[in-house]
């Protein structure tokens, strides 16, 4: 017989800053929002003290972690540190939100299929840093936005979703990042909520939604005209 009882307990997020956090706020904003991202934001974590995300956790009551990777003395003892931090918090999933250091294998075994990034390029082109300027360096006419679960091969995991952005004559690196976020901040919330839904997850290398294999490069997002 149905009775009313506990609710299922909800599903935790931690995520992971190095800077401003506009993408965590992004997920915060879906949080407070009539459909909810699925789960809650159990904590930040920042590598960067004075990193804005930080406040922005704040303001929400969420939270905050502050792991500065001077405290260390090499990377591997870094993501030791890491993983007993985010024991504390049990996280079903831990999503990298402009997190800027590269998790050893250790960590991205740990998390294996729990464990999201998003990344300002159409992967695999522009894999690493300064993907604004590599696509203005190279005279493309389009860029874009990519999520993946996180593998040992530094932003060559499965993709999820990707979206793109047409490169105008006039862009600089601000005005192009700029064109990049507002799809950034569209797209984490709703694969997050995926994922906390369980519509999402990774099966051995490979991200299935509903039950269906995505391809290769991911869901091609495309608002509604
Ligand atoms: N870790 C693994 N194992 N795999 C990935 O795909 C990862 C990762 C950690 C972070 C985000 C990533 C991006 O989307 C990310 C993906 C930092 C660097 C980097 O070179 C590269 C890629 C990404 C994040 N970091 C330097 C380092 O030595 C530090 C650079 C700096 O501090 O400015 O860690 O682009
Ligand atoms: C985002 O544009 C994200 O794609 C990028 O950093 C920005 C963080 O912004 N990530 C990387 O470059 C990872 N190497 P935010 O702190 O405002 O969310």
């Amino acid at each position: 017989m149905m009775h009313g009882g506990e609710p299922a307990e909800e599903r935790r997020v931690v995520v992971l800053i190095s800077g401003n956090g506009s993408n965590l706020q992004a997920l915060i904003d879906a949080q407070a929002s009539e459909t909810g991202l699925g789960g809650q934001i159990a904590a930040v974590i920042s590598d960067q003290p004075d990193a804005y995300g930080l406040e922005r956790a704040q303001q929400a009551g969420i939270a905050t972690e502050v792991l500065p990777a001077s405290s260390y003395k090499n990377r591997q003892e870094y993501d030791q540190a890491l993983l007993r931090l985010l024991n504390d918090y049990q996280p079903d999933l831990v999503v990298l939100a402009g997190f800027m250091r590269i998790l050893s294998p250790d960590f991205v075994i740990r998390y294996h299929g729990k464990l999201l990034n998003i990344h300002p390029s159409l992967l695999p082109k522009y894999k690493g840093l300064h993907t604004h300027r590599r696509v203005l360096e190279a005279g493309d006419g389009e860029h874009g936005v990519s999520i993946h679960f996180v593998t040992e091969e530094l932003d060559g995991g499965p993709l999820i979703i990707q979206a793109r952005v047409p490169v105008e004559v006039d862009d600089d690196e601000t005005s192009l990042a700029r064109r990049v976020q507002v799809k950034e901040h569209l797209l984490y919330p709703i694969v997050v909520r995926w994922f906390l839904q369980g519509r999402l997850q990774l099966q051995g290398n490979q991200p299935e939604l509903d039950g269906q294999p995505l391809p290769k490069s991911g869901v091609l997002y495309q608002e509604e005209a």
